[in-house]
């Protein structure tokens, strides 16, 4: 069958641009059982959606969405709808939220959890058994065979909504084809605001996901797709898909997405080994998302140096150890101390991120967390106000006890100034006065402008610092 995958856009997201990777590993896996598989990602693409529907006449359009986008992945299956194209729609919203999206017609499938088993699965029976179109334009299904597939739900021949068991997680990772990069205009993602703020600008940056999921279960961490797991690929598997990433697809730059790269400790360093051993080292590359303080040592963190990592993210959070606690973030200041210290003696550059608005935070507890990132003195910190992920404790805590402002998922969307809900002591004004504060208090300090400005890529780094203008000056406080 012929599939287009679309990652939708808004304008909601528009900075950092990155490979849609799991959109890769769906066309890799199609690709593999013979389908015609293409991808189009809204963030880079230089035409519309309709015009590429227009000229692919794509039997199945596959739309991936978050939560905050799903307006959008909802508009690109109307636009595909309208040109005879099976919808299905997949990920973390729509594992959460299935119900929502069949109540349009212009929704034929949903696919709750990984997509690529059930991807295949769907495909195949299409070609026995299309469904039927409704007047309304909707497709619907016969319960049987359609409720053999585990992790769809669909709009019954009766119009009941089905929503079939849920898929187990895949347990061998290393089974699946490498994404389906060559799919993609890697040009297309360079001169963009760079992957790695701070790196190369002009990079042919790739990411990679070495592992799935993280066993923690922080309250405010949406984990629609991979609940409270980590499954990791083999070491050898890894190393085979940077190989790749730098030999063949000559990957000038590497972002890791994983929640939790270094859940178990052994197997990262297993990893970095095997990057210096075959010379792979030579491109620089970041975990993208912060990792957890408490899962690195001394020893890791020279190993990543030495195995071309440039920067390592720490997901810090809240300075105050009461927060910690109640966030459930299974953490000490005093491990994200020694992580700082150990990566810095690594030779390491850091970044941290860090939330404000929590439930539980009043102004000190704020003040606690400006204070600790000013300590830890980061490369670059990521100051982030709290937004409640339908299917997290957090969500749950703030619709029982306290005030959610909107109910839009538009407004879920996050690194921007404002606050999503009011709890305790927690007022709108208060987090959104302390996030500014946190911004120029960190990066307006004296001391850091002459570190940086001193340091020959502090003029790199511009683009980033002008991005940060509005955070710094706009608002209260
Ligand atoms: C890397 C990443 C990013 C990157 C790149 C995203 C990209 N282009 O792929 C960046 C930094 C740009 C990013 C941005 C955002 N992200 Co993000 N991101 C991640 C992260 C860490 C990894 C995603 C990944 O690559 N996973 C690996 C692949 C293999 O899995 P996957 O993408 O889930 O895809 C599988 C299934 O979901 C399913 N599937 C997905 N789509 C489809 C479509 C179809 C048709 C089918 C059949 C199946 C299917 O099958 C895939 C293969 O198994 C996840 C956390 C996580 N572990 O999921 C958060 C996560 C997805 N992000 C999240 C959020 C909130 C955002 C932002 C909205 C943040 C913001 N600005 O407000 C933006 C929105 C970006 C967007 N385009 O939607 C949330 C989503 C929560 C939710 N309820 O929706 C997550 C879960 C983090 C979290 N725990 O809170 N993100």
């Amino acid at each position: 069958m012929k599939v287009l995958l679309v990652s939708p856009i808004s304008d909601l997201w528009n900075e950092r641009k990155h490979v849609p990777l799991g959109l890769g590993y769906l066309a890799a896996v199609m690709l593999q059982a013979g389908h015609e598989a293409q991808i189009f990602d809204a963030a880079v693409e230089p035409g519309p959606l309709a015009e590429r529907l227009d000229r692919g006449k794509f039997d199945v359009v596959g739309v991936t969405s978050t939560t905050p986008l799903i307006d959008e992945a909802w508009r690109a299956a109307g636009a595909a709808k309208q040109r005879g194209a099976l919808t299905i729609l997949g990920g973390p919203h729509l594992t959460l939220m299935p119900d929502e999206s069949l109540e349009r017609p212009d929704v034929d499938l949903v696919v709750r959890g990984e997509g690529e088993d059930t991807l295949l699965e769907i495909l195949a029976l299409l070609a026995q058994n299309p469904g039927q179109l409704t007047d309304s334009g909707g497709c619907v299904f016969p319960k049987e065979p359609w409720s053999r597939i585990r992790g769809i739900s669909f709009r019954s021949l009766d119009g009941e909504v089905v929503h079939t068991t849920n898929r187990p997680l895949r347990k061998d990772l290393d089974s699946l084809p490498f994404p389906a990069h060559l799919l993609l205009d890697i040009s297309r993602y360079t001169n963009l605001q760079p992957l790695t703020d701070g790196l190369d600008p002009h990079a042919r940056a790739y990411t990679i996901v070495t592992s799935r999921g993280c066993p923690y279960n922080c309250v405010y961490c949406s984990k629609a797709i991979t609940g409270r797991t980590w499954r990791p690929r083999s070491p050898e598997n890894v190393a085979a898909e940077w190989r790749w990433l730098v030999r063949d697809l000559k990957a000038t730059e590497i972002g890791v997405t994983d929640d939790s790269m270094t859940t178990d400790l052994d197997r990262a360093k297993t990893i970095c080994r095997m990057l210096i051993g075959e010379g792979l080292n030579t491109v620089p590359w970041i975990t993208i998302h912060g990792i957890r303080a408490g899962d690195t040592d001394l020893e890791l963190l020279q190993l990543m140096k030495q195995a071309g990592c440039r920067r390592v993210g720490f997901g810090v959070e809240s300075g105050n150890q009461r927060i910690l606690d109640s966030i459930k973030k299974k953490q000490t200041i005093e491990e994200v101390r020694a992580a700082f210290l150990n990566a810095r003696q690594a030779g390491l550059e850091t970044m941290g991120f860090f939330i404000f608005g929590l439930p539980g935070e009043d102004e000190t507890t704020m003040d606690d967390t400006i204070r600790l990132a000013i300590e830890l003195e980061p490369d670059m910190a990521n100051f982030m106000i709290a937004a409640p992920y339908p299917g997290t404790e957090m969500y749950d805590k703030v619709l029982k006890e306290g005030r959610l402002f909107s109910h839009n998922w538009r407004d879920f969307a996050i690194h921007d100034e404002k606050a999503r809900f009011e709890i305790g002591d927690v007022t709108a004004e208060l987090v959104e006065r302390k996030w500014h504060e946190a911004y120029r208090r960190f990066y307006l300090r004296p001391s850091r402008i002459w570190r940086k400005a001193t340091n020959p890529r502090f003029w790199q780094d511009i683009p980033a610092v002008a991005n940060n203008f509005r955070r710094f000056f706009v608002g209260r406080g």
